[in-house]
């Protein structure tokens, strides 16, 4: 496995709508597992392809707390089939986001459809932070971040961040 580098925004390779995977060949499988290393190393609970630059629809979580058993989640062509009327808020973060978060209201539950990592179709469903979570992976497929879900103001509040972090990154280089 190896170590992806995980781009942030502002990037347009975040705002592109990904392509659908015709088959979850070896070169799948393998962006996979390098997407599972880099979220661990990195130490995220999700990770989706264009976050590496890959415009593919390729996506995976682990939720499990640091020390407990992993059970990590790798999807191809992730699409929610069914959201519950329900609601609820969470505190969001992002890798292509850093140092920034925010209060996203999200269905609760939510139906799958996808691809395994053997390209078997399954559907499972989610609730919870995982619930959270697969939406939040499934959004960057479509060039959508978490910012795009809070108010103008607070969005124009990180992007500002996001770009002067990005200056003083440059001047130092
Ligand atoms: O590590 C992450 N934490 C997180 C917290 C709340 C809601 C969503 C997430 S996903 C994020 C990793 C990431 O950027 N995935 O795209
Ligand atoms: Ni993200």
């Amino acid at each position: 496995m190896a170590k992806l580098e995980i781009i942030t925004a502002p990037d347009p390779r975040l705002k592109q709508t990904c392509r659908p995977v015709e088959r979850v060949d070896d070169a799948v499988r393998r962006l996979m597992d390098d997407m599972l290393e880099t979220m661990y190393l990195a130490t995220g609970i999700g990770l989706a392809a264009p976050q590496v630059g890959v415009l593919l629809r390729v996506i995976v979580v682990d939720v499990s707390k640091e020390g407990r058993e992993s059970s990590p989640l790798k999807m191809a062509n992730p699409k929610v089939v069914w959201r519950s009327d329900g609601l609820v808020r969470y505190e969001e973060g992002c890798l292509s986001v850093p140092d920034n978060f925010g209060e996203v209201e999200r269905p609760e539950r939510v139906r799958v459809g996808y691809l395994d990592r053997d390209g078997a179709a399954r559907e499972d469903e989610f609730d919870g932070v995982l619930a959270t979570c697969v939406q939040h992976e499934i959004d960057h497929l479509d060039g959508v971040l978490f910012v795009d879900h809070l108010s103008a103001l607070k969005r124009n509040i990180i992007i500002r961040r996001l770009q002067k972090a990005r200056r003083i990154k440059a001047a130092a280089e």
